[in-house]
């Protein structure tokens, strides 16, 4: 049966992107949020979040009539769920949204319907999902009791697209499709063929749920391993930046770069979830994590240092200082300031400076409310000639334009090896 009516539960970064690039296939779209202004900003045709190209591909979804929002859910062929997972208590993953998402579609579900679970989730939240839709429609049949002959399929099928390529990677990415049985592999392969490029690779839903972990720990992993570099460099005397140059040079080393710490998301949160189902097992991706978590606490420490060594050189008193934040974004060339390392580190330097605390974010108008007060958003030319004290904690192309050379000052914190 092919899909002529497609519900997305959840109309947030990965959601919103996914609905409009079904509907700009003419396909029905009616994407479901609980959040009213959500729901009303698309069905305007304009979006409530910050990614290129979503808001041209919305706007003509919207307008052609393919795609429209609700907060209340109704009947479709498929249904794709993703809602966030974040972590409550010790890291344990927070499938509450899952779990709201999965009861809010059940009441609409029909016989033949394929529902597809896209949030990132601990192994087993597929099936755990399919348990809670069988007890809400007792007079439906479900994967895990009927196998192939059952009325409703189900895959776990995860989104891998990166923040800021949102519209380019959904469609070239390859695609996981966890079936919990090859008909539901089948069916979810035919849904997302409806507008990929990449492959649909085939397996079940634990490993495609493992999967999915397996990614964002790999990168936290090797996060980590740069961000330790830099420690144990500072402490040698070596400049990390031209030392992993140097060791990329081998033809089968490929470290990534060291910086503030890891931000976003997804990276920072994703490897709990394998850590929190496998404590004994899970020691270098809990490490890892411990690694990144504790860089902003070293940048701050470094900064307090240098801060001290220009106070020895000068007659200035600490309240003359002027130190200067370059970034505040978690990563560069976005605007998206969430679970950011760079903001957690200018907020302490603001907080802990009785001087002026300057910040330089190219891609924002205003300070979010947390610095606001506490320090003063100035252009780059501003900063370059009136601080101190320089602390760069984003490579943002407007930062990298400046050639270490002419920087003037000597006390520079720099966490992305952008002017050393
Ligand atoms: N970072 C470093 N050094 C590096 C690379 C990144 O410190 O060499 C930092 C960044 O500055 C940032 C954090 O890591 O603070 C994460 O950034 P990212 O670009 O590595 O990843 P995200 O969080 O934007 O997106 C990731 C992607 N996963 C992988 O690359 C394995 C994306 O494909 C996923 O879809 C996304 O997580 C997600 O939604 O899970």
């Amino acid at each position: 049966m092919s899909f002529k009516t497609i519900s997305v539960i959840g109309l947030g970064y990965i959601g919103l992107p996914t609905a409009a690039a079904f509907a700009s296939q003419q396909k029905e779209v009616v994407g479901i949020d609980i959040n009213p202004h959500a729901v009303e900003t698309i069905n305007r045709g304009e979006i409530h979040i910050v990614e290129p190209e979503l808001d041209k591909v919305v706007k003509t979804a919207v307008e052609s009539g393919w795609l429209r929002a609700s907060t209340t859910p109704v009947a479709a062929d498929a249904y794709l769920i993703a809602v966030p997972t974040p972590f409550k208590g010790e890291h344990e993953p927070d499938m509450t949204f899952v779990e709201a998402a999965a009861k809010s579609i059940a009441p609409v579900l029909k016989k033949g319907s394929l529902v597809i679970l896209e949030s990132t989730s601990p192994v087993g939240a597929t099936e755990q999902m399919a348990d809670w839709l069988a007890a809400a429609r007792p007079d439906l049949t479900f994967p895990q009791q009927a196998g192939e002959q059952a009325d409703i399929n189900i895959a776990y099928c995860p989104e891998r697209v990166l923040p800021g390529q949102v519209m380019v990677e959904l469609i070239k990415n390859d695609r996981v499709i966890g079936g919990m049985t090859p008909v539901c592999s089948a069916r979810a392969s035919e849904l997302y063929n409806i507008f990929l490029e990449g492959e649909c690779v085939v397996t079940n839903s634990r490993t495609a749920e493992m999967c999915k972990l397996t990614e964002n720990s790999f990168r936290d992993v090797n996060i980590a391993f740069a961000n330790e570099l830099s420690l144990i460099c500072a402490d040698q005397g070596i400049n990390v930046w031209e030392l992993i140059r140097l060791a990329n040079r081998h033809p089968r080393v490929n470290i990534l770069q060291p910086g503030p710490g890891v931000g976003g998301h997804c990276i920072a949160v994703d490897p709990w979830f394998i850590v929190a189902q496998n404590p004994q097992q899970a020691r270098l991706i809990r490490t890892a994590r411990e690694v990144n978590d504790s860089k902003p606490h070293w940048v701050m420490n470094q900064v307090k240092a240098t801060v001290a060594d220009c106070l020895a050189a000068s007659d200035k008193r600490a309240s003359d200082v002027k130190i200067a934040c370059f970034g505040l974004a978690f990563k560069p060339n976005i605007d998206d300031l969430r679970e950011s390392p760079a903001m957690e580190i200018a907020h302490s330097i603001a907080q802990w400076h009785s001087g002026e605390t300057l910040v330089v974010e190219p891609n924002i108008h205003q300070l979010p409310p947390r610095l606001a007060g506490q320090s003063m958003l100035v252009s780059l030319e501003d900063a370059m000639s009136q601080a101190d004290v320089l602390v760069m904690l984003v490579d943002h192309k407007e930062f990298k334009a400046i050639a270490g050379d002419n920087v003037r000052q000597q006390y520079i914190v720099d966490t992305k090896g952008v002017w050393r």
